[in-house]
Order: C-alpha cells, then structure tokens, then sequence
C-alpha cells in the first residue's frame, strides 16, 4: 500500500519508451541511458504509476524531427554507421559531420532508433497536454538541450525539447522554457532567438572557458538586431560552483515568478537535468533532491500546462531519486511521498542509503566550496528584472 492515489480531475502521463534504455554511448561515457531504468524502477516501487497515466511512447517519425532538424543532418543521422574501433579520447577525428562521432557525441548501434524514441516521448506528452488528457506530461528520456538544426553536440543528437515546443505553439501564444541542468540550454535557446513566442531560461554553471558549452552570459538575452521579435527573450542566469538549494530557490522562485506574470506564458515546459544535483560525476552544484525538487513544486503551483523533461545527470543513484521525487510532486495534492526508498527496490545497492534525501554529507563527504555571493546573485535578479521591461506579453 503506497498510500498513493489518484486526485481527481488532476491527469498526469508519463512517457517512456524502454526500447531507450539499451543503448551504450561506450564504457567511459557518463551518459548512461540505464539511469532511465534505475529512475523508472524507483516510481514504480513507490507505488506511482497508480496514479498516472502510463505510456509506452513511440518513436518520432522523421517529419516529425524534420519539423526542427535539417533533412541533410536527419538523413546522415538515419545512415552513419557505428565506429568499429572504439576512438582514443585524446585522438578525435577532425572532420566530423555534423559534430557526429567524436568522444562526445559517439556513434553506436541503434542511435537513430534512440534519438526518436527521445523525440517521442516528449513529443507524446506534448500532444496530451494539447489535447488536455494531460495537466503534466513527463518524459524522463527527453530534455537533451544542446542539439542544434544540423549539428550534434554535448550528448545530444535530436532535440526533442524543441520539437515538443513546436508542438505546444500550435496550440498556445506563448510557451515559457525552464532549464534546471547544470549546462546551459544553448540548443533550445537558439531555436526561439527570433521569436517572442518562446521565453527560454536556463540556469547553469558558467565559465566560458572551462566549463561546457560556455555561452549563456548574463547579457546574451537573443540578438539584438533590427526588429528582432525575439530580442530580451533568452534569459540567462549564469552560477558558480558550490550553489545551495537555499540560494537556488530563492533565485529561481523571484525570477520566474517575475517572468511569468510579465510574459504570460500559456504553458510551461521545464527541464529537469539532474546533473545539477551535489555529488553529480559532471556537476559542480551543491543542490539536494529537495531544492531541485522545489523547482518543479514551484512551476506546478501556476497550474499552466506543464510538460517535464530529464536531460543531464550522471550519477545515476542521484538521477533516479530526483526524478522519482519529482514524478511524486507531480502526481500528489498534498499527501508527501516517504522519505524512505521502498522496502523492494530493484538494484536496492545502487542507492547505498535507504532515504530518499541524503545529505550533502552523506552524498559527498565534503560539499564543495559555495563561490555564490549573496550580493551576485541579487545583481542576477537586478538584470533579469531590468530586462523584463522589454518583455511584453
Ligand atoms: N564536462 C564534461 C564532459 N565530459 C565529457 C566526456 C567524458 C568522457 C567521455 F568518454 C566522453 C565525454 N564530455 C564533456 C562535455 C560535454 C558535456 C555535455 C553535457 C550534456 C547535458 O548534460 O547538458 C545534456 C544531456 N564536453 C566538453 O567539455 C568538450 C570537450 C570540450 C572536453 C571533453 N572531451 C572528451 C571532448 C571535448
Ligand atoms: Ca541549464
Ligand atoms: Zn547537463
């Protein structure tokens, strides 16, 4: 007895595609499609599929990525064949289509099939929130942000973001895009840079020059060329090492508070990369399951359309709580989930403690040193509330 139920007149679906799951980017890739089952495996045992609405989702046909990508980059995604010889990391090949085949965006078998059954799913939940079957779709496999119109890039080959996006546009004026993953949303960001119909914000680590992909300054809010529609709507918030759940909600409770009442948005759609948790192989944040959570809690409580997407995250013990605690916000009114993993869970060792919520010491030992000041993260809010008086919904 999970002592989970399902409220009344409140629909959320969830999407996957386990087809996903098998694929290996190669033994010392951190993006290890597994974490997917890790994460479904925990919802399961908690009990919340009782109260979903569970679909195994499709994979995207071409048109439908071809709505965003190119037909060039779709077609030589849809025929490369896999690397025979594993390549050496500091030995990259310099002439790769499309950003195709290199340490990070490897070729292995079956990448097409897994890059459309990504785009499938939140592309499905994007149409049940359009159809209103749905008040909060989530798609654990999608939210790979960096994928550009003809370009792969850091993990991502397909951006299903964008697709999903497209989709919701049909059916709302305007669409707000959050991005919690400890990179910046650089994919997605450029994809709307002409339109006002997209506000896209990410938060992220910044440091352009040692930090992956390095865009996403404070002031790069969309080109400011003549009569660019889209201008002032790229909002970035860029962070250092070390934030805390404290500091983070705080942030980003003022800022998309302050962005939703200006642009209005219709509907919501949040990535929710997990690589922005403390202790993540990637990740350089002090976050905890619950302030990430918090954010999910936050966008829920505007009761717009919410679609979720995973993204980053590379410690999978890490991943399956947040996603399964944000999966739980998700689904319940009031009652909360229990802050102790199931009595069964499979791969109940991979967890190491039996909480749902460990502590910054239990996951790390020693948290990582907080180069957030107060005083910069109000100089943050200064400039996003600054630039909001160009926004108009
Ligand atoms: N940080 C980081 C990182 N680590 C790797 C990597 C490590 C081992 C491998 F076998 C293969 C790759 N690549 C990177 C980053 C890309 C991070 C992508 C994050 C994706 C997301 O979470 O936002 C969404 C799913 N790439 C780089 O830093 C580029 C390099 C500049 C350095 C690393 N080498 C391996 C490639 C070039
Ligand atoms: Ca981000
Ligand atoms: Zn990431």
């Amino acid at each position: 007895e999970s002592g989970i139920t399902r409220p009344k007149g409140y629909n959320v679906s969830f999407h996957c595609n386990p087809g996903m799951e098998k694929h290996h980017f190669g033994m010392t890739h951190p993006m290890k499609p597994w974490r997917l089952t890790l994460s479904k495996s925990l919802i399961y045992s908690y009990g919340m599929s009782f109260a979903m609405d569970n679909y195994v989702s499709r994979a995207a046909t071409y048109e439908e990525l071809a709505t965003f990508h190119s037909t060039d980059y779709l077609d030589f995604l849809g025929t490369v064949l896999p690397e025979p010889v594993p390549r050496d990391l500091e030995n990259q090949n310099p002439d790769l289509k499309f950003n195709l085949g290199g340490s990070d965006c490897p070729l292995f078998d079956g990448l097409y099939d897994y890059c459309s059954m990504s785009a499938g799913g939140a592309l499905d939940g994007a149409r049940k929130l359009c159809s209103k079957q749905s008040d909060i779709a989530i798609a654990w496999g999608g939210g790979l942000h960096h994928a550009k119109k003809a370009e792969a890039s850091g993990f991502c080959y397909i951006n299903d973001i964008v697709v999903a996006i497209l989709q919701l546009l049909r059916y709302y004026p305007r669409v707000l895009y959050i991005d919690i993953d400890v990179h910046h949303g650089d994919g997605v960001e450029e994809a709307f840079f002409s339109t006002d119909r997209v506000m896209t914000v990410s938060f992220h680590k910044y440091d352009p020059n040692n930090f992956f992909p390095g865009t996403g300054a404070l002031d790069d809010n969309g080109p400011k060329s003549e009569h660019n529609p889209g201008a002032h709507h790229a909002v970035n918030v860029p962070l250092n090492d070390g934030i805390t759940d404290e500091q983070y909600e705080w942030l980003f409770n003022s800022i998309i508070g302050r962005i939703v009442e200006k642009f209005r948005p219709g509907a919501i759609a949040l990535q929710c990369g997990a690589d922005s948790l403390a202790g993540d192989r990637l990740g350089r944040f002090n976050l905890q399951v619950q302030g990430h959570g918090a954010c999910v809690e936050f966008c829920k409580k505007y009761n717009l359309p919410l679609i979720l997407f995973g993204g980053g995250g590379y410690t999978p013990r890490n991943v399956a709580r947040a996603w399964a605690y944000e999966t739980s916000i998700a689904i319940s009114c009031d009652d909360k989930i229990s802050p102790t993993l199931p009595q069964h869970v499979p791969w109940r060792e991979q967890f190491r403690q039996d909480t749902l919520f460990p502590t910054l010491e239990q996951i790390l030992g020693e948290p990582r040193v907080n180069r957030n000041s107060q005083k910069r993260l109000q100089d943050i809010l200064q400039h996003v509330t600054e630039q909001l008086r160009f926004v108009q919904a």
